[in-house]
């Protein structure tokens, strides 16, 4: 849908102000903004076991796929959709918000802790379904919480809620986003942080840093052009953010297109503490691109990939394929400058107008005391720049150390809190089941004089006001390609397997069935070019999900919704070969893979690493090229696989599996499933729903 005339004047008369506020760029988010906390080593409002919330568990010897604490906390969130204007570029769009903000609300559980979400579809003004999923949670025992319309559920009709609950049996980060239709392309995306043991100690946690290929037009009409009688696969995207912001989004504009945009859209900013060590939580969050992630002249050790840590190695540039995460360390130990650029290029194996997302980085001083908040002297308590949070201090030993935690400013709601090193904070009480309530505030951004906190750095004379006017540009260079450790700009695939090396070592066992996925490009006989992944372009029924018939002992499917019963098979083996010049992100729902091998052209049969190889849940299979991965077949469920570029899924690139469907039959299947698909059908008996792509 496009902008009403109301709102457009509304939005030009506060469009006419120099630069863009944040609460115009994202809403209620405040990612890459100094009011933006940084994350605790995990949450301590709860029983703490020998110091921690996962008791004496280790990353190096703890198999999470069979060992996991069981906290009995239950974090909770409340998350309401609607629609939203919002120019994270610059560029005004009606997006699809949660709680208002782009990207939504963080999740925050520690490891083995339950979350539990409800969900509200407000989405008016041309009502759509919607539902969420968890991105790389195994749900086991839980298949229906998996978020994916027309397999796990029916979606939730406008008007109507869903409260989704389910265990964080892995840690590490991760992300949430609506699985229906390209829906989440247009906002509806959020970061997760499940707090795990730590094998690579750091001082701060800096938290998500979400990368992102963004699109002016709306999904649906994006996905009309895609799927119109000779229409092209192929979708271009408008513009690169990281945190949901950068600038340069008018530059990309149509010149018949009159959208009054705001040249210079301020970037994300990003604080690191000199000398100190820093955890940036990398998420690809995008439709699309594959990002190659850098900081100037920052080396960046990887600690895991997805939700599996991994022995830690360094590298100067991170290729992230959508839906990928990588956990990386960087040390802000560069001498001769203070204020770098934060890089995220969209591979040129995604046609992108502008493929180029910057925000700056800023080294405070990390000796510097307090004396504008109140606090004595002797609390040491970062000023620079001031921080706004929930976090609690509490008292394992790890929390201790000096520089591990940051101090925090005036909360936006007001209920600032005074951090002290060895006590505990006053402030707002959490319950152990209760919510981190910090969704829906404004960033009010209480900010003293942050100039003051940051050290002088040469400014340039960059013509662009981003990331900040208060603030100097800084005038870093970046990694010259063609060097050792620096992709071509054109490198669609992930690190090399051999360097990435779980640290907890699982051998490959022998796969009891082994298959050849091939994808294809075809027209159907409406002139419609698809999408064909082993053999069949997947289109789903929203209002019968495979889950749901599996439980009543149904398996027979039309074709079109692309189910394979795995029956008893042990574990699996899945040859993937991409014969085309796109890369493509395959991602498993409900299992981690082990990625085997990787690479151009067809595969030779060799293994990299059997006694331990590579586990992740998305792996890029490359342009012309092969991935092969192997999944231990054992949690009941009926589990997507697929494309995870929206626009390849919503052209059919999916398959479902049904794993052990003997114990699906056994498993109990909550009424309030049902119950939403009777929401749903009665919400479809009024209106009809605008299913022009796969459903997903
Ligand atoms: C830039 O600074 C202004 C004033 O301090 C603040 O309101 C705004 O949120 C800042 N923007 C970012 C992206 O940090
Ligand atoms: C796991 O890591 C700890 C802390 O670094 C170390 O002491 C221990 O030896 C490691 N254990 C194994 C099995 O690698
Ligand atoms: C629901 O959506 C409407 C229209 O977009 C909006 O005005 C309202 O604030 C939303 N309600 C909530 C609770 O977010
Ligand atoms: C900075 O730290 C990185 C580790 O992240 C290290 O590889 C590099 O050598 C260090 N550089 C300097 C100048 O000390
Ligand atoms: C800082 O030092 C590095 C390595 O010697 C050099 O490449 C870079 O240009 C220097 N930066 C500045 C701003 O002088
Ligand atoms: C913080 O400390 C100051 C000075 O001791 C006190 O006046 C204020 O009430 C405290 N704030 C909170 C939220 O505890
Ligand atoms: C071709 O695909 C489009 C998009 O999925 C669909 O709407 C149309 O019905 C299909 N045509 C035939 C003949 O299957
Ligand atoms: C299973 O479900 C499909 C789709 O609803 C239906 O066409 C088929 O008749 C069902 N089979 C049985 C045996 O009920
Ligand atoms: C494994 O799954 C394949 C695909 O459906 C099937 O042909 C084979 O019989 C299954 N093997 C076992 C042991 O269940
Ligand atoms: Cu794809």
């Amino acid at each position: 849908m496009g902008l009403h005339h109301g709102v457009l004047i509304a939005l030009l008369m506060g469009l006419a102000e120099a630069t863009l506020s944040q609460h115009q760029t994202n809403g209620n988010s405040v990612l890459g903004t100094s009011a933006s906390p940084d994350l605790p080593k995990f949450l301590c409002n709860n029983p703490l076991p020998h110091g921690y919330p996962w008791g004496t568990l280790t990353a190096n010897t703890s198999d999470a796929y069979k060992t996991h604490p069981t906290t009995g906390v239950i974090r909770t969130y409340d998350f309401t959709i609607s629609r939203g204007i919002l120019a994270p570029d610059g560029y005004p769009k009606s997006m699809l918000l949660v709680n208002g903000g782009f990207p939504g609300p963080l999740i925050e559980a520690n490891w083995g802790d339950t979350i539990q979400v409800t969900v509200h579809n407000n989405i008016s003004d041309s009502e759509e379904g919607t539902a969420l999923h968890w991105h790389g949670f195994l749900q086991q025992g839980t298949p229906w919480e998996d978020g994916a319309p027309a397999v796990t559920q029916c979606p939730i009709a406008p008007g109507a809620s869903f409260t989704y609950q389910f265990q964080a049996t892995l840690y590490g980060t991760s992300w949430y986003h609506s699985h229906y239709s390209a829906q989440y392309s247009d906002g509806i995306v959020g970061p997760i942080v499940v707090y795990g043991p730590n094998e690579y100690s750091y001082d701060i946690d800096i938290g998500p840093v979400m990368l992102s290929d963004h699109y002016h037009d709306d999904y649906m009409v994006i996905l009309e052009k895609m799927l119109a009688p000779g229409g092209m696969l192929e979708v271009t995207s408008d513009n690169n953010l990281i945190q949901g912001k950068n600038s340069l989004g008018c530059v990309t504009q149509r010149a018949d297109d009159k959208t009054p945009c705001v040249a210079d859209a301020p970037q994300a900013s990003f604080y690191f503490e000199k000398g100190k060590v820093h955890r940036l939580r990398l998420i690809n969050s995008g439709s699309e691109g594959a990002q190659h992630f850098s900081i100037d002249g920052h080396m960046l050790t990887v600690i895991a990939y997805d939700f599996v840590p991994i022995v830690a190695y360094e590298a100067k540039v991170i290729t992230l394929g959508v839906g990928q995460r990588a956990d990386i360390l960087v040390t802000a130990n560069i001498t001769n400058g203070t204020s770098f650029w934060m890089r995220s290029d969209i591979a040129t194996c995604a046609t992108a107008k502008q493929p180029f997302a910057e925000a700056a980085v800023y080294y405070v001083d990390s000796g510097t005391t307090s004396a504008q908040n109140g606090l004595g002297a002797s609390s040491t308590v970062w000023v620079a720049p001031e921080r706004s949070g929930t976090h609690e201090v509490c008292s394992a030993p790890e929390r201790l150390r000096p520089g591990a935690w940051r101090g925090r400013g005036a909360a936006p709601g007001g209920f600032g809190h005074n951090l002290s090193l060895h006590g505990s904070v006053s402030g707002k009480p959490v319950e152990i089941a209760g919510s981190e309530s910090r969704h829906g505030s404004h960033p009010t951004d209480a900010t003293a004089d942050r100039s003051k906190s940051v050290e002088s750095t040469k400014s340039d004379s960059g013509t662009r006001t981003g990331p900040n006017s208060s603030l100097p540009q800084p005038s870093s260079s970046p990694w010259p390609t063609g060097t050792v450790g620096v992709p071509d700009p054109s490198a669609c695939f992930n690190d090399d397997l051999s360097i990435t090396r779980p640290l907890y070592p699982i051998a490959l066992p022998p796969p009891s069935w082994t298959h050849t996925f091939d994808i294809e490009i075809f027209v159907n006989a409406s002139d419609v070019t698809l999408w064909k992944f082993d053999g069949v372009s997947f289109r789903g029924d929203y209002n019968a999900p495979t889950l749901l018939l599996a439980s009543l002992g149904n398996t027979t499917w039309p074709t079109e919704w692309n189910g394979r019963n795995l029956y008893t098979n042990t574990s699996v083996r899945m040859i993937v070969n991409n014969p085309g010049p796109s890369q493509h992100p395959m991602h498993l729902h409900g299992s981690n893979f082990y990625v085997l091998h990787e690479g151009p052209g067809p595969w030779d049969g060799t293994i990299v690493r059997p006694e331990n190889p590579m586990r992740r849940d998305v792996q890029i299979v490359r342009p012309n090229g092969h991935v092969v991965l192997q999944f231990d077949s054992n949690n009941p469920g009926v589990w997507l696989f697929h494309c995870h570029i929206a626009w390849h899924a919503s052209g059919g690139f999916l398959e479902q599996f049904i794993v052990r469907p003997d114990e699906i039959e056994r498993m109990k299947v909550p009424s309030i499933m049902a119950q939403t698909c009777r929401d749903w059908a009665a919400w479809t008996g009024t209106h009809v729903p605008d299913q022009i792509d796969s459903g997903l």
